[in-house]
């Protein structure tokens, strides 16, 4: 916790949980559309500080559905007053009193007259992790699930030493996790497929997850889409990607390459493929999803 660096106006330090606690925000809150990590960390440092856990939104489907398989119940919607802590999102909120931030990724634009802690590792789960030994057994195991699923089981190419020695602390035998966090997609309906993880890519709707198993039915799912639409799967077994691009209810392009495990990149593996199908004129829509 000694260590201290300043970057502007970022501080490269452990959250002082004790400290934060002496004058806690109402709400710990996580991004829009909260992923694992984001559930993990509002409920987890709302515990260490004595505030209340709460979602700005109805969260990522994939990430409520595992939030549900580790036996929690939805966070509460957060209220439209009363001030915040902000987990595991580079979203500046200063339209109401935020008392503090505590992150892993690189801060976007935006004023920030409150302190943010920040470390560049896997998950905002690990930052949380270090203070593990004020947590009972069932914070532990949401804490090694969150660090799972951010860095893609220990192999998306943000994953950091903290990210392995944390999970090991939390939850010796966290393999035991993996099915929980990353559940045979195949069981997912086509229809539940078509909710899961969308986002705008290239100007498409775009779905996307992983898994440990097969790849799910890709015929099947295209034949409920009118399209343009695109699919990517991660076998975290084989280390592959799948892709799929759909037209007229039918899979006009298949492609499997070797994972691209950053989430939010988009290489030319992808983008070539969809330019060439569907036209130079596709717009990469980014979004801070996380
Ligand atoms: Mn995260």
């Amino acid at each position: 916790m000694g260590e201290r660096d300043q970057t502007d106006g970022v501080e490269l330090m452990l959250p002082p949980w004790g400290r934060l606690a002496e004058a806690a925000p109402d709400w710990v809150v996580g991004h829009l559309h909260p992923d694992l990590d984001s559930l993990v960390s509002a409920r987890t440092a709302a515990e260490l500080v004595g505030s209340r856990p709460a979602a700005w939104g109805e969260a990522e489907p994939l990430s409520a559905a595992t939030w549900a398989r580790l036996g929690e119940e939805p966070l509460p919607l957060l209220a439209d007053a009363g001030s915040l802590g902000l987990v595991d999102t580079s979203r500046p909120e200063t339209r109401r009193p935020v008392a503090w931030a505590v992150d892993h990724h690189p801060l976007g634009a935006g004023e920030r007259p409150y302190p943010v802690y920040m470390q560049p590792w896997g998950a905002t789960a690990t930052l949380i992790a270090q203070a593990r030994d004020r947590f009972g057994s069932p914070a532990r195991r949401l804490l090694a699930a969150a660090i799972l699923a951010d860095t893609m089981a220990l192999t998306s190419n943000r994953t950091t030493d903290h990210d392995r020695a944390a999970l090991d602390a939390l939850v010796p035998d966290w393999q035991a996790l993996l099915p929980l966090v990353f559940p045979a997609h195949l069981s997912l309906t086509p229809a539940q497929w078509r909710q899961a993880g969308r986002k705008q890519v290239l100007g498409l709707p775009w779905a996307s997850g992983g898994g440990m198993g097969e790849p799910p039915d890709l015929d099947a799912i295209a034949e409920g889409e009118e399209g343009p639409f695109a699919f990517s799967w991660i076998d975290l077994r084989q280390k592959t990607t799948t892709l799929a691009l759909v037209m007229d209810h039918r899979v006009v392009r298949r492609l499997t390459y070797p994972a691209v495990l950053s989430r939010t990149r988009i290489g030319p593996e992808i983008r070539g493929p969809m330019e060439e199908t569907f036209g130079r004129e596709l717009r990469y829509e980014s979004e801070a999803k996380e």
